[in-house]
């Protein structure tokens, strides 16, 4: 059986027909696994309640099975290479093979089994974030229960009372275990399909590593100096696209597990906050918006009608963190004339490269020499040049003709003639400009004349 059929509870399905009906499973359900960073798109549930499922950007959702009617999920903390870009490895903790760990999704009203094994070095849990249930099914390590020994499993087991857009991650030695990449999204769909239903429904989280250049494992007392600003630990040019068909109604369901908050921005449209890790946000509470904050430990998810065709790119708004590695300590060299230092450098270093005085632009088209294992600071080639871009960056892809549940790259948009910014060639009118560049400022004299 292959994961896609796994992944469509055709493992629940079988399994379900193999047992008698009403014996309770006594074996832990299979852990699935994932190697590839890729998106894996989920195939429509086949069997249990309906629902719409998410896309999860360059991650994929776990197989679940029925247990007569719990619906049993088994999650494997360990261990975990993670691709973050061509060229780039990192060595992560993460669930199932993967950081981050699979989406797992179910629905309103049912009652989910959740078989947690620890294969990590030290103790771990898993706290279900957002989400109502027990108190002793939280997961904080000495508060909730004793944290999961390595080797152990434990289960956890509640009622999905509501539904909404929630996480998972863990509650014992969290500053390291984040900061390895152990998290993952909880989506509840709603009972009623009919309920705020939607075409696309997009997820990711946020997360920040510092990996130095030429190194495999992030440096976890890290606070501020973060270099890899990733979505679902990859960065761009390797975050995968957000393809839409013109017309659908799209959900993108985004949370920061870093520790700074991230402002993202799609182009090309407006669109409303329609729900938190707190549940859904009424019609009424609803404004419009370009960019969204993201604060951190939450999550948000928006929707748009997908009306525009075009490629619209979509990225956290603070520049820094739509950049890869390299280090943010660069002087700034910009009006400098370093041609005389050049000639200097030259005669001990044949190739040295003069960067940096008009500006960091050339970075992104040079490739230079790296240390192995990192990926550029700023990278990307569009169909016009260079993005010039790296971390929390991707491109939403909205065009005509695609099918249902296709989410295969389209390509770059072509621009109807006319539509596309063009070289002017003509005769230019007088520029205008403000050629004092003092500010005036007023005498007081005349200010007081009313005393
Ligand atoms: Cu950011």
């Amino acid at each position: 059986m292959n994961r896609r059929q796994l992944l469509a509870g055709g493992a629940g399905a079988l399994l379900a027909s193999a047992a008698a009906a009403e014996t309770r499973f006594r074996d832990l359900p299979e852990a699935a696994f994932a190697n590839s960073p890729d998106t894996q798109v989920p195939e429509r549930p086949t069997q249990g309640l309906e629902y719409n499922p998410v896309v999860t950007l360059n991650g994929w959702s776990l197989p679940w099975r029925m247990n007569g009617n719990v619906k049993e999920f088994h999650l494997v903390a360990e261990p975990v290479e993670r691709i973050m870009a061509d060229g780039m490895i990192a060595r992560l903790w993460g669930y199932n093979g993967q950081s981050t760990g699979p989406t797992i999704e179910a629905v309103e009203g049912e009652r989910v089994r959740i078989y947690v094994t620890n294969r990590l070095p030290e103790h771990t849990t898993v706290h279900w974030h957002g989400l109502i249930l027990p108190s002793g099914m939280d997961g904080v390590g000495g508060l909730s229960h004793h944290a999961i020994p390595p080797g152990k499993t434990f289960v956890y087991e509640f009622d999905l009372t509501k539904s909404g857009t929630f996480m998972y991650h863990p509650h014992a030695d969290e500053m390291v275990q984040m900061a390895m990449g152990m998290m993952g999204l909880f989506i509840v769909h709603p009972r009623d399909p009919a309920f705020m239903p939607v075409d696309r429904d997009f997820a990711f989280l946020l997360a920040a590593y510092d990996i130095d250049p030429g190194t495999y494992v992030p440096r976890v007392a890290e606070m501020t100096n973060f270099n890899m600003w990733t979505w679902n630990s990859r960065v761009f040019p390797n975050i995968d696209s957000l393809v839409v068909n013109k017309g659908d109604r799209v959900r993108v369901r985004c949370g920061n597990l870093t520790i700074t908050n991230h402002p993202i921005h799609m182009h090309g449209y407006h669109f409303e906050v329609t729900g938190t890790d707190g549940g859904w946000v009424p019609q009424s509470a609803r404004w419009p918006e370009v960019s969204i904050d993201i604060p951190v430990g939450a999550m948000r998810a928006y929707e748009f009608d997908a009306v525009h065709e075009g490629d619209w790119a979509i990225h956290c708004h603070k520049s820094h963190h739509t950049m890869n590695a390299m280090g943010h300590d660069l002087p700034t060299f910009i009006g400098a004339d370093k041609a005389k230092l050049t000639q200097m450098i030259r005669r001990q270093q044949p190739g040295h490269m003069p960067m940096g005085t008009a500006g960091m632009a050339d970075m992104g088209e040079m490739s230079m020499e790296l240390p192995d294992n990192t990926v550029p600071m700023m990278t990307g080639w569009g169909p016009y040049g260079p993005l010039e871009m790296g971390g929390m960056f991707s491109v939403v892809k909205v065009r005509e003709g695609i099918a249902r549940d296709d989410y295969s790259d389209p390509g770059w948009y072509q621009n109807p003639p006319g539509t596309q910014a063009w070289e002017w060639t003509g005769e230019l009118p007088e520029e205008l400009r403000q050629t004092n560049a003092e500010t005036v400022i007023i005498p007081k004299s005349h200010l007081n004349h009313s005393h």
